[in-house]
């Protein structure tokens, strides 16, 4: 793997950071670092996707010199291609299926298990050796269809996307001016996996086959749709910037000498740069998904909060319960009963108080405290996990869109601990950890990615 040497030093002591420092708090709630791990791994990579035809395989040739990706009018290419270069110069597998890319550990692409064989028979790693792709791997993805079509596909295009976007370090989003208007899926796709208050600079917005467009007002139109759909997606008042570009070689100009506007040197030329992108990307990704982590424990400690001061309220009544039998349950035994002859009260009035005289009021307390444990454990305890399932959300303030987003992303899991493992929740020391994970990302990440930053 060619990277620069100091970006590698940087991500192995952040990988020694998170299993020192994160996997021994990750294990006590039952889980695992793995995803946590996932973007360290392989090298850098870049995302294209766009709509079907808009062009994305011709840039991609174009990018690496050779013609590697197949081209076409009409949606040509149904596979998730990643490219990247041969290991050693007698490589001789150039094409990995599917099946095995998505079970090599030393890959990224772990994620993508879940989607099953209709995937993996359409993703592939293809070795070529183009000298570019020493420094970083590309995915070319499939077309973006209607969303009618899209349900044929046999696995969710759009959630395979957003995986891809998840781990990539650049993205491409590609339209041409025939479908400027369909960005909005494909955007929310990839925004649902980005981090909510970063991660936007690393998509790049680009046009397309803007040679298609007969003149400028046509152009301006088209551009004009797709910053009008950009900024009902992203709220966001200020356009990002949008490459307009075309390949030379497909254009419909004969001659090198026309005006027509063309960015597609200055896209080539910032593909170069996710490299650099990588360890921003890196920071962005543990950061994100820490704070879900953090998130979770805090739930776990709300849960844990609420049932002690139940407990509290009962072990007060439990105190008074006790104070009572020892003094007047055994009066109030003899009134009915008879037994025991000399109450504790009456003995001590007389002064003469024996150890058989303890014996009714010990066993009083002892009675209300097995009524008690017995209350807590058969109602109060099945009661309190049930109202937390059932209010889940009030478990954490929610009261920035940041948490609400990471809320969204660890919900099902908060549910499933409380489910599986409430006793364990109950007397764990949840803050302890809560500390320790915010010292992990104010000091240890901090200190790093300030370091690194400085260089
Ligand atoms: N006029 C013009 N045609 C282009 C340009 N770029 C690509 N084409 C043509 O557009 C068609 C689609 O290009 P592809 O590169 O296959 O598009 P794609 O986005 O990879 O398409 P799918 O893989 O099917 O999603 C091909 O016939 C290309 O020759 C361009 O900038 N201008
Ligand atoms: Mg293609």
């Amino acid at each position: 793997m060619q990277q620069n040497n100091s970006t590698d030093a940087t991500i192995k002591k952040l990988e020694k950071l998170l299993r020192s420092r994160m996997r021994p708090l990750y294990e006590r709630y039952n889980q695992s670092i793995d995803g946590l791990l996932i973007p360290l791994k392989w090298k850098p990579l870049v995302l294209i996707i766009g709509n079907y035809s808009s062009g994305k395989s011709t840039f991609i040739n174009e990018v690496l010199g050779m013609d590697v990706q197949r081209t076409g009018q009409a949606p040509t290419d149904d596979c998730f291609t990643i490219l990247t270069i041969p290991e050693a110069e007698n490589d001789e597998k150039k094409k990995i299926p599917g099946s095995t890319v998505v079970n090599d550990e030393r890959l990224p692409f772990t994620p993508l298990k879940p989607f099953g064989e209709s995937l993996f028979s359409h993703l592939r790693l293809k070795k070529v050796n183009s000298p570019v792709l020493e420094h970083f791997a590309i995915i070319d993805t499939p077309g973006m269809l209607d969303s009618v079509t899209e349900k044929d596909r046999g696995y969710n295009y759009l959630k395979v996307v957003g995986e891809l976007a998840r781990i990539s370090d650049m993205i491409i989003l590609m339209f041409d001016p025939h479908k400027a208007g369909t960005i909005k899926e494909t955007y929310k796709a990839i925004r649902s996996t980005l981090p909510d208050t970063a991660g936007e600079d690393r998509i790049f917005y680009v046009l397309n086959r803007i040679d298609e467009c007969d003149n400028v007002a046509d152009l301006v139109k088209s551009y004009g749709t797709l910053c009008w759909n950009l900024s009902q997606m992203t709220g966001r008042k200020d356009i990002p910037r949008v490459f307009l570009t075309y390949s030379e070689s497909e254009s419909r100009f004969s001659n090198e000498n026309n005006s027509w506007v063309n960015e597609q040197e200055e896209l080539k030329q910032a593909v170069h740069t996710a490299p650099q992108m990588r360890l921003s990307h890196i920071f962005e990704e543990i950061d994100r998904g820490v704070r879900e982590f953090s998130l979770q424990v805090e739930a776990f400690e709300t849960f844990r909060n609420r049932f002690n001061t139940k407990l509290k309220g009962i072990f007060r009544v439990g105190v008074l319960g006790s104070f009572l039998a020892f003094f007047f349950g055994d009066i109030i035994l003899n009134m009915f009963s008879g037994i025991p002859e000399t109450p504790l009260a009456l003995a001590a009035f007389s002064g003469s108080v024996q150890l058989e005289n303890l014996y009714f009021p010990l066993a009083g307390i002892t009675c209300v405290f097995i009524i008690l444990f017995l209350y807590v454990q058969q109602f109060l305890y099945p009661r309190h996990v049930k109202k937390s399932l059932a209010e889940l959300d009030t478990l954490v303030e929610l009261d920035t869109t940041h948490r609400n987003d990471l809320w969204g992303r660890v919900r099902d899991s908060v549910r499933e601990s409380i489910t599986e493992q409430a006793k364990s929740l109950l007397m764990r020391n949840h803050s302890r950890i809560l500390k320790k994970i915010n010292k992990f990302l104010e000091k240890d990440i901090r200190r790093l990615f300030e370091k690194t930053h400085k260089h």
